[in-house]
This record gives structure tokens, sequence and C-alpha cells, in this order.
């Protein structure tokens, strides 16, 4: 197959260069490899300007959009109110996160493609009408298939998922936004993020053992917290860099999301031109090759990077140890030989109940081979796996390949279950047997999210994060405490068995193949082709435009609810079962923040309404709220909307009418599609308001006709008993951000801007 859009990645090598040494001029200071792309990608061309990290608005014009089937729903509804006939940048659609594990792959494929059918030909047609690539369901999850067909090093991406970073393994520059976001890109508009700030990862030494890419991310995680790289960029370099494979670069990119990353990246090296080859990309290798000096910081940063980085962090990969993180936040970090001891003190089930490798954080070639290594030793030494054990799969071309390689039959007679190539149990999309019963218990995955109720909608299943090699010895011990390089297991007949560390192959010997990828070109003049949404839908919905500010201060806001401690996006939005109704905004809106704990009963959707004085769901108090045109206001602690880059968590709001929200920090992708969408996103100027806000309070905003950059907002917070407080709201909204505000919502502007 040719290389997609071979010409649009020349054209950029051809300015790059020239766009780099023009920013070397200006700012005066070698550069990092971040910087490098980000002023090769600035709307205005050549920079005439030093922009501040973490203070600047920057315009891009990324090279291309990739959304996948949950969000590209929202953001295709919203592209077909843009008023264009195309696309202007390359851009795909995945269908990847609507299947559902159950049986097996064939099963749960033909069964998603008729529960998903008005979905899918909604997706497929208007993909083919604006000029998108659409991946049919089973080709494979987005993050793995633009891997292996999209990325390219020195490229800029923008993605509607939180985990597109992941092409960070390719050196590019990914960003996960909320579909708003990439209607802009789409529309052939800049895109504007704040100028990130860079986080300089050392890699030293070299990995060895069970240690594997994945340890590098759940030692930093733990490092950095689910909120530690907020508004930066990771860059890694060093020895230790050059030594880890593409798709491991990758794994640690990925999980980058889960410390609230902007992206990550590493730089272009005999790695990722290998990994380009062996996926058939030959051609772009050698552009790539051309632009060396180009793809990596200037030899000065390396260094004393300290210099040049906002922060450094050294890891040394020999003496790093693996890792299981968890149970319900990724960045709880623990070195596989301290497990048996902390569990212990933090009560957690040791008996591993399930092992599931694979997901788009985890499937290379080379993690299965890692993998499929430590089952047959398991099948050779006549042991079973004591827990049940599933395979996902990132992408067709993977899954045809290591069924070719015999990896598939290897796991087969361990007994493990092959899942569809697609998020599946990642995103709740399992159909665990009991898991109703909500009984305690551990499972081991080697994906990258495990908040609780994620993967089977248990809040009692502990979810621990680990590589696919550990999850698998862990699978077949059935025991999160066994230390594969320490501890032997025993099989039926008494003998003991103690692993060797796994070995396997970076890249198939005899490249990768694949029949069908499932990849669908559109049609090169769409004009005449008819978007399908039927009308009595319940999963898909035209948009109505949401309404525009009328000038006013706004008042009389009432409480909705103040959430306590960890509110994810999934708290606000929940998946799984959810997933289905991501196409229509009226449905998918009676779940939302029905995950939040209510910090006043510590229940969850159990709020006040104080129009009756009676406790409700939060999707029904608000609702009575919306038909009483009363607005309201949610109340959050740090890292608000954490996770996902689901803008739902933002729209469902503000179509129900909560027109603002505060809390002590936020997640950045959120903080922007509240923002996109019309909403007022806060934060308490001094974090200990948090404890002035009451069950029955009233709100009011005294000096928004005056909203303006760097000016804080005053709210007047009025209790019950009549005393009241004037409290100071941050906030980090720009011109052109306040005009989405004023307008309603930056599509409304879009429209305007059409007409
Ligand atoms: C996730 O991993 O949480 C998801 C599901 O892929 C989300 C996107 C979504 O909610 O549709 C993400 O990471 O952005
Ligand atoms: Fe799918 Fe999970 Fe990856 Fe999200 S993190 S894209 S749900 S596999």
């Amino acid at each position: 197959m040719p290389v997609f859009d071979l010409s649009m990645i020349k054209a950029f090598y051809d300015r790059m260069p020239k766009r780099i040494s023009v920013a070397q001029n200006v700012i005066q200071r070698p550069l990092t490899l971040t910087e490098k792309i980000l002023y090769s990608h600035l709307s205005e061309g050549n920079t005439s300007v030093d922009y501040k990290r973490g203070e600047s608005y920057v315009s891009f014009n990324p090279d291309r959009v990739a959304m996948q089937d949950a969000t590209a729903q929202m953001a295709l509804l919203q592209f077909m109110m843009a008023g264009r006939d195309k696309v202007e940048v390359p851009t795909t659609t995945h269908c990847d996160h609507l299947i559902q594990a159950k049986v097996g792959a064939e099963m749960d494929l033909e069964i998603a493609k008729d529960v998903n059918t008005e979905v899918y030909d909604f997706l497929e047609s208007v993909s083919n009408k604006y000029g998108v690539g659409f991946w049919k369901p089973g080709a494979g999850i987005i993050h793995q298939v633009v891997l292996e067909n999209y990325a390219f090093p020195g490229g800029m991406m923008i993605g509607t998922d939180s985990h597109t970073v992941n092409a960070g393994g390719l050196g590019m520059v990914a960003i996960g936004v909320g579909g708003a976001d990439a209607v802009d890109v789409m529309a052939g508009m800049p895109w504007e993020l704040k100028f990130p700030k860079l986080i300089g990862v050392k890699l030293t030494g070299e990995m060895n053992g069970w240690t594997s890419a994945k340890d590098v991310i759940l030692k930093l995680a733990g490092i950095l917290t689910v909120k530690g790289g907020t508004d930066a960029i990771v860059e890694y370099f060093g020895e230790g860099a050059d030594k880890i494979s593409c798709t491991g670069k990758g794994t640690i990119c990925n999980m980058g999301a889960e410390i609230g990353a902007t992206t990550s990246i590493f730089s272009y090296d005999t790695k990722m031109g290998n990994y380009l080859r062996s996926t058939g990309r030959e051609e772009l290798a050698l552009l790539a090759d051309k632009q060396k000096e180009n793809l990596k910081a200037d030899p000065k940063v390396y260094i004393s990077p300290e210099k040049f980085f906002d922060q450094v962090i050294e890891i040394n990969l020999s003496e790093l140890e693996p890792h299981l993180n968890g149970p319900f936040t990724p960045d709880r970090a623990t070195p596989i030989s301290q497990m048996a001891k902390r569990a212990q003190e933090n009560n957690w089930p040791t008996e591993v109940k399930v092992g599931l490798i694979g997901s788009c954080t985890n499937s290379s070639y080379e993690d299965i081979s890692r993998s499929a290594s430590i089952a047959q030793q398991a099948v050779d030494n006549g042991l079973i796996t004591k827990a049940e054990f599933t395979i996902t799969p990132g992408s067709e071309q993977v899954r045809y390949t290591i069924e070719r390689d015999g990896f598939i039959d290897i796991f087969n007679e361990l007994g493990a279950s092959v899942f569809a190539n697609a998020c599946g149990p990642c995103i709740g999309q399992w159909s665990r047997e009991g898991a109703e019963k909500e009984e305690k218990n551990t499972i081991v995955h080697s994906f990258n999210r495990n908040f609780a109720k994620r993967a089977d909608g248990n809040p009692n299943t502990h979810a621990f994060v680990g590589s696919p090699e550990l999850v698998t010895a862990i699978a077949i011990a059935g025991d999160l405490t066994f230390n594969p390089a320490r501890d032997t297991l025993f099989n039926n007949d008494g003998k003991s068995v103690k692993f060797e560390a796994p070995v396997g192959l970076e890249l198939p010997d005899k490249g990768f193949d694949v029949k069908d990828n499932g990849y669908q070109a559109p049609a090169t003049n769409g004009k005449k082709v008819e978007v399908i949404i039927n009308p009595n839908s319940e999963r898909l919905q035209f948009l109505k435009p949401f309404k525009k500010w009328n000038g006013k201060n706004i008042s009389g806001v009432k409480l909705l609810i103040k959430a306590k401690g960890k509110c994810t996006t999934d708290h606000i939005s929940m998946a799984g079962p959810w997933l289905r109704l991501r196409g229509h905004l009226d449905n998918i809106s009676n779940n939302m923040l029905t995950g939040a704990v209510n910090f006043f009963n510590d229940e969850t959707n159990s709020v006040k309404n104080q129009l009756s004085g009676n406790y409700g769901p939060v999707p029904k108090v608000q609702r009575d709220y919306k038909f009483n045109q009363v607005l309201s206001l949610v109340v959050g602690d740090e890292n608000y909307g954490e996770g996902s880059s689901r803008e739902h968590a933002a729209m469902e709001p503000r179509f129900l009418g909560v027109c603002a929200v505060l809390v002590r920090s936020f997640a950045r992708i959120h903080e922007t599609n509240l923002k996109k969408q019309g909403m007022l996103a806060l934060t308490f100027a001094e974090k200990q308001d948090y404890d002035l806000i009451l069950e029955d309070d009233t709100f009011d905003f005294i000096d928004l006709e005056n909203f303006s950059p760097s000016k804080p907002l005053t709210m007047l917070v009025k209790h019950k008993d009549g005393t009241s407080h004037e409290i100071i709201c941050d906030h980090t909204y720009n011109k052109s951000q306040i005009d989405w505000f004023k307008a309603g919502s930056a599509l409304n502007l879009i429209r305007l801007q059409q007409t």
C-alpha cells in the first residue's frame, strides 16, 4: 500500500529547515525537539516571536486529525454545522470504542456491527461526504492504526482522544483534544494552544530482565502524579531512549496522558526508521533520515538539559524495576518487589481474577512476542493460568501477523480469549460475568487507566496496570504479589517452575502482513453523498446551536453539586454502556455527573434540589432547574476533568443549563472543552474557598459584564442563613476564548464567520 499523504509530508519537510533556522535566530539559543516541531507548525509561518512557555497562546496548523467513533460522532455533528464542503487537512475516523468484548473476536465483532449499525452508517456516510478516511470496525484501535499508517517524525496532529499522544513514539507532537477543537482544524482554521512548558526526561542505562518500556512511564507517573505533566510536553532523551523500540516509545508516550501531559515525544532514531520500514514506509524513512538533525534537539540541549527544560528528571533504566500501578489511579506506583507488603498494608485482594493484555497502549508485536514467551514457558512446564487471561490486539495488522507467527496458538493453549481489535475491556466494553455482584476483587491489565468502574463497571474491582509480560506472568500465578524474577510456581505434578525473563522480537522477521486492513477511502467528490441519520434515532441527533450570552451579569445561580475528591471525565460522563449514546446529546445527558461524589452526603448521584428540598439523581435535579429556567454551578476539587478528551463531559452540563464550573484546578483538555462550549471554567483564587461552598448556596456573578483576559471574576456566595461572601474566581480565558463565551460556543462563531 502506498504511504498515506506522502506529498503533504514532503511539503512539510521542505518547509521545516527554514522555519527552524528562523526560530533559532529569533530565540537566540539552542532548541529542544518540541520547540522545533512547534515552531515549524505556526499558523503565522516563520516566527517573529519568542513565545513564553506556559503563558503565550499560540496558533498552530496541525498536519492531520484523527477521531475515534465514540468522539467522532459529536465532532462530525459539529463539523456539519460549520458549513464546509470537506475537511481541509487529512483526517480519519476509526471504529474501535463501540465493540463489546464478550465471547471472542469474531462473534463480538458481528454483534457490534449489528447493534451499532446506525452509528457506523452515519460515520461512514459523513466521513465519505467530507473527505475523511474511514477505518471500519475490526480494523483496530485508533492510536495503533495511526502509528502504523499516519504518524511521521516531526509532524503535528490532533485527535479526539486523550491517547492521541501515542504517536510521540514516532517523533510526532500529537495532542488529544475535544471535538470542537478538531472542527477548527478540519475547517482549515488555526488551532490554538497555550505554549507548553517542557519537562525533559533523561533515560540512562539499559533495560534488562523483566523491565519494559511500560515501567518507565509507570515510574514517572509515580514521580509526577496524575497532574504533574499538566500544560507540559515531556521530551525523552539520553542513551537509554535510543535503545527502546519505537512501539515501546509509543507505550511511554501513550501513558503520558495519565500524568496530564499535553503530549510526550522522542527524537527520531534508527528504531523509528526500522519501524517505518517494517510497516511499509521505506520512502518516509528515507525522507526522515535526511532531516535527522531537525528531528532531534540541538546538541547543547543534551549537554546541559537543565538550561533548556523547565524541569529535568533522570531515570536509570538499568535499575528500573517492573511496576504495578493502582488500584483506582494510574499514579500509585508500586515496584513489584514491594507489592506483597503494600497489598497487605492496604488490604488489596491478592488473588488475581483476570489478566488482560493488549489495548492501544501495549499491543505491539514486541509486547505480544514477549508475553508469548512467558505463555510458552507455562505451556512447556505444564502450568495453567490461575486467572482468566484475555488479549485485545491493537490492529488487524498486528493480529494477522501474530497469528501468522504462531503467538495466538500459544495463548490459546493457555486457554486465553482473544477479543476483537478494539478498546473492549479498557473502556468498560466488557461483559464480565458476575460484575453486577460488585464483589471486591483484583485484576491486572496492560492498559493505561484504572479509575473505579472503568473496566467492568464494578466499583470494587481493584485494577492494577503493568507491562503485558508481567501481567501474563501474574495471570498464570493468579497472585498479585508474584514476582517472576524471584518466585517459583508449582505445576500439577508438583514440579517447581521458575520463569526465564521474557524475550521477544521488536519487529517481525518476515515483516508485517494483513489481508484486509479495514480502510475505506472517501469519495473524491462528496457533494452528492447523503449523511444518514434516522430522525427517530435514540443514538444520533442533529445538534442545535447553544444560545448566546445576553451580555448581562448572571445571578441566582444554584449549586448543583460540590464534587468531592477525584472527579475524572469518567465520573462526569461515564463510558461503558453510555458509549452507545455518544451521538445523542439529550439522551447521554442522563449520565451527567452520576459518578461524582457529593461532598455533603458522600453519595454518588444524589444531590439536593434547592427548589423542592428533596434529594434526587444529578441529571434529574438539573433537568428540573432547566425546566424552571434556573442556572446552576458545579464545584470541584483538584485536577477536575482528568482523563478522557470526551467533550460530552462539557456539552452535557452546557446543554442542561449549568453555566459555570468552579474548581481547585482543571485538567487541560476538559478546561478547553468547557470554554469551547460557551461555559465559564473557573478556579478558586484561594483554594480554601472550596470549603466556603454550602449545600443551599446561591451565586451571583457580579462583574461578568466586564469579562476580560487576566482579570479575575468576582462571585457572591449567598448562604441560606442570609450571610454571604465575595470570592475571587481566576480564569485563563484570552480574548478569543471570551468571544466563544459571548457567542454561546466556539462553533457559533465559526458559523457566524461562514455566513
Ligand atoms: C479513554 O481512554 O478514556 C477514551 C475512551 O479513549 C477517551 C475518549 C472517549 O471518552 O471517547 C479518551 O481517552 O479520550
Ligand atoms: Fe481505547 Fe483504551 Fe486506548 Fe482509550 S485507552 S483508545 S479506550 S484502548
